[in-house]
């Protein structure tokens, strides 16, 4: 076990035994315990094996606590923990969570509701069952369903468009401290994750206090949880956890090159130093406790023999063997984005005319657009039907022939019907130059159904590319069932492209996905699926997924140059 996960460990610990009624300063102990582990900057495998500070030196750890440590370390299991785990069912762990539920009356809600998860509690406070237990009443009744509405916020991540719009206002905010002289964001917000736990900010300043005053006022309501020398975490009103961290000049590199992650990029990394006779931590990386680099990123990573990784890629999946093999990949960029496939115009639930998304697109430096409005089976979106669609496509044939150096694609967002099929007649589809073949309806259909319909919508000559392939909504609903591998393989044998739908709630195809595309040798289309003209500006959330997918711009078929790109277009007539 690394540091992070027998911090876990003990906290699971001090948890069960408050929940059994344990002395509370054994629970506190284990508490302290896990904090004390989760702060260590180096990793714990070292304190046990190496010659120099021991376990027991560390304030907090005593004789017991390290040995319980070192098991762990070692890969051993705590028989307490076995005894504790078998007492306490593991779901009844997140009635803990509850604000205004102590240990106590928790283990009440247990014994004498029988109640086992989060969903029982809230339908017995429903059902009033809760306020007739001793010691409860109607106002805890009240008070325990406002905390579940609370635990349900806060255990949502945060989308990263959102994360980025708070941390782009409070970097803003915090540059009125005239100290400060330099100030990154790191983290998953750095590493372009899809959703963001919290903000780590760090900053090189002479005067601390300053900087942390300024992120103190940042928001009326705002709570600070903890302030120390140079470290502070708020939470501001919308559930947002912000870690700031003053840091000296010289350690910024390595404090930004820790903070940024990931853990396991981490830990692989610390392993390199190792094998090298060097040590790096957030302040530096050192030879025999002799300070060797830090002050940047790329002073660090070059001390360890490695090349600067772009954060999208610290997620300890490929980027070590790649920059073993002297192979980084050049990851596509929005610059390089031509074109944009997906979209909506007020012909449908947009907002928009084909006027006006060509001009914004244009703005933002692109040479061509689909225009993808619904077909006729998404009622609700007052989706096109085959004469409204070729009324649309021979305007867009008189708009184009007014334009300079643009093309507007004559598309449609073509529906794949529950029963199979698609929403349009061929004769239709063939007209089109580009067809998205998406799935609305019947979500919950079972796993091979579901396939069935989307490979079917691939071996359709007129379909160009399959949109929003999963489906998913983050922090709204989950990907439908589907076999992802049997579409790649489809997707690749008729030559057909696969989205990534750069809508910062369904970045879909996500990361892991995409990668797993471009191993097949599918071309990945980058869409905004705008709605309006500001949607346009989608494209950066899809390109950064791209990046963590590790794909170039070769891999990315709206990167390619109009001229290029009917390339692919007659391809698929053929
Ligand atoms: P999040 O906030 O859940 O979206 O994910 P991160 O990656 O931002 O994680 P966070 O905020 O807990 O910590 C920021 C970075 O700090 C993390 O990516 C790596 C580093 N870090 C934090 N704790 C540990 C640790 O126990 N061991 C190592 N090696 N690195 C850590
Ligand atoms: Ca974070
Ligand atoms: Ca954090
Ligand atoms: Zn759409």
């Amino acid at each position: 076990m690394n540091n992070a996960q027998i911090a876990e460990t003990f906290d699971l610990i001090g948890d069960l035994l408050e929940f059994t009624g344990a002395n509370p300063f054994r629970v506190r102990a284990y508490r302290n315990a896990a904090r004390t582990v989760r702060d260590l900057s180096e990793p714990v495998a070292e304190l046990i094996s190496g010659d120099g500070r021991k376990l027991t030196d560390i304030p907090g750890i005593g004789e017991d606590l390290a040995q319980k440590i070192t098991v762990l370390a070692q890969g051993g299991e705590l028989p307490l923990l076995a005894e504790l785990r078998a007492a306490v069912p593991e779901s009844v762990l997140a009635l803990l969570r509850i604000p205004g539920l102590g240990p106590k009356k928790a283990a009440a809600l247990h014994k004498e509701l029988g109640i086992n998860s989060l969903d029982d509690l809230r339908r017995a406070c429903q059902q009033h069952r809760v306020r007739e237990l001793k010691g409860f009443g109607e106002k805890t009744e009240q008070a325990i369903l406002a905390g579940l509405d609370f635990a349900s916020q806060a255990q949502v991540r945060m989308l990263w468009a959102e994360a980025d719009l708070y941390a782009q206002s409070i970097m803003q905010h915090l540059r009125r401290a005239r100290s400060i002289e330099q100030m990154e964001a790191a983290g998953s917000y750095r590493r372009g994750r899809d959703t963001v736990g919290d903000l780590d900010i760090l900053v090189v300043s002479a005067k601390p206090a300053e900087v942390m005053d300024a992120l103190a006022d940042f928001e009326r309501g705002a709570a600070v949880l903890a302030r120390g020398e140079t470290k502070m975490s708020i939470r501001l009103n919308c559930g947002l956890q912000v870690d700031l961290r003053v840091v000296p000049a010289e350690s910024f590199g390595a404090a930004l090159q820790y903070f940024t992650g990931s853990k396991e990029h981490n830990v692989e990394l610390r392993s390199r130093a190792k094998a090298r006779g060097l040590k790096i931590n957030e302040y530096g990386v050192f030879r025999d406790d002799q300070y060797i680099a830090g002050r940047t990123e790329e002073e660090v990573y070059a001390a360890l023999g490695l090349p600067w990784f772009p954060p999208e890629l610290r997620e300890a999946r490929h980027e070590f063997e790649w920059a073993d093999a002297g192979a980084l990949p050049q990851l596509v960029s929005v610059d390089d984005i031509q074109g944009d496939l997906h979209m909506h115009t007020s012909e449908s639930d947009g907002s928009a005319t084909i006027e006006e998304m060509v001009a914004a697109a244009q703005r933002r430096g692109l040479k061509y657009l689909a225009i993808t409005d619904h077909s006729k089976r998404v009622t609700m979106a007052n989706g096109l039907n085959a004469a409204r669609l070729r009324r649309q496509w021979a305007h867009i044939d008189k708009l184009n022939a007014t334009l300079r150096g643009f093309t507007v694609l004559k598309g449609v967002e073509v529906d794949i019907l529950e029963r199979g099929g698609l929403d349009l007649e061929d004769d239709v589809l063939a007209e089109a130059d580009w067809v998205v073949a998406s799935l609305h309806y019947g979500q919950n259909q079972p796993r091979d159904q579901i396939t069935r319909r989307i490979v079917d919508a691939l071996r359709h000559p007129a379909v160009c590319a399959i949109g929003h392939p999963t489906g998913r909504l983050i922090n709204r609903r989950k990907p439908y069932e589907v076999d992802l591998d049997a579409v790649f393989k489809a997707a690749k044998e008729h030559g057909k492209c696969l989205e990534l739908n750069a809508n910062p709630e369904r970045l879909d195809l996500d990361d892991v996905a995409c990668a797993a595309a471009k191993a097949h040798g599918i071309p990945i289309v980058i869409s905004t699926d705008a709605h309006s003209e500001h949607g346009l500006d989608a494209m950066k959330f899809g390109v950064d997924q791209a990046r963590r997918a590790g794909l170039t711009r070769h891999d990315v078929a709206n990167t390619r140059t109009f001229a290029q790109f009917q390339k692919l277009l007659a391809a698929r007539r053929s």
